[in-house]
């Protein structure tokens, strides 16, 4: 399968303030274009991997050769990662607040949102270096994560419903080293219909 960069559904600038347009074009043109270039150069030759999807490759990371792996792990999560950011992100104006049903399984998960959102923003913090935190479902058990580099949580079996991009070329631009700033902004573009219906 030759992979290939999905478009935004909304204008680069759109999520100003919050996430500024050039980090936007940067982060999606060059960054995403890299993963995915990169991804279809190690998977070039390879007929066995030829029809797997993106998911298929990350779950299965033992099968890829050795010499292919760290590439298409590297590589294929980054593809990956950055399409689920991209859908999760909507504009400020067009953003929906999360359901009743939703905030109750956040509330029975985490004792409240506001303890979800701090536990989720703790997790981004403390991610040392570039990397990401998710909140996931772990079988039935919603839970926040947080993976080195370009690590997807589709490896560990688990079902990826909200990330954040910590790598600092999501938000140097604008937030230089205010990673925390970055955080509390993200929550005004975040699509919670979209984050639901991956439940
Ligand atoms: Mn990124």
């Amino acid at each position: 399968m030759k992979f290939t960069l999905p478009e935004l559904k909304f204008d680069t600038g759109a999520l100003e303030p919050y996430i500024d347009k050039v980090t936007m074009e940067i982060h999606h043109q060059k960054h995403h274009g890299t993963y995915i270039s990169n991804l279809n150069a190690a998977l070039e030759g390879e007929e066995t991997f030829s029809d797997w999807s993106i998911e298929k490759l990350l779950s299965h990371l033992d099968q890829i050769p050795e010499a292919k792996r760290a590439a298409v792990r590297n590589n294929g999560g980054g593809h990956y990662n950055h399409t689920l950011f991209w859908e999760s992100l909507v504009p400020a104006d067009r953003s929906k607040e999360m359901s009743e049903g939703f905030k109750a399984k956040l509330e029975s998960a985490f004792g409240s949102v506001e303890a979800f959102k701090s536990a989720f923003k703790d997790a981004a913090l403390k991610r040392f270096g570039s990397g990401w935190a998710w909140l996931v479902l772990d079988h039935e058990t919603l839970k926040i994560v947080s993976t080195p580099n370009q690590d997807a949580p589709i490896s560990d079996g688990l079902k990826e419903l909200l990330g954040i991009d910590v790598w600092e070329h999501a938000y140097y631009l604008n937030y230089q080293n205010k990673r925390a700033d970055y955080i509390d902004a993200f929550w005004h573009v975040v699509n919670w219909e979209v984050v639901e219906s991956r439940l």
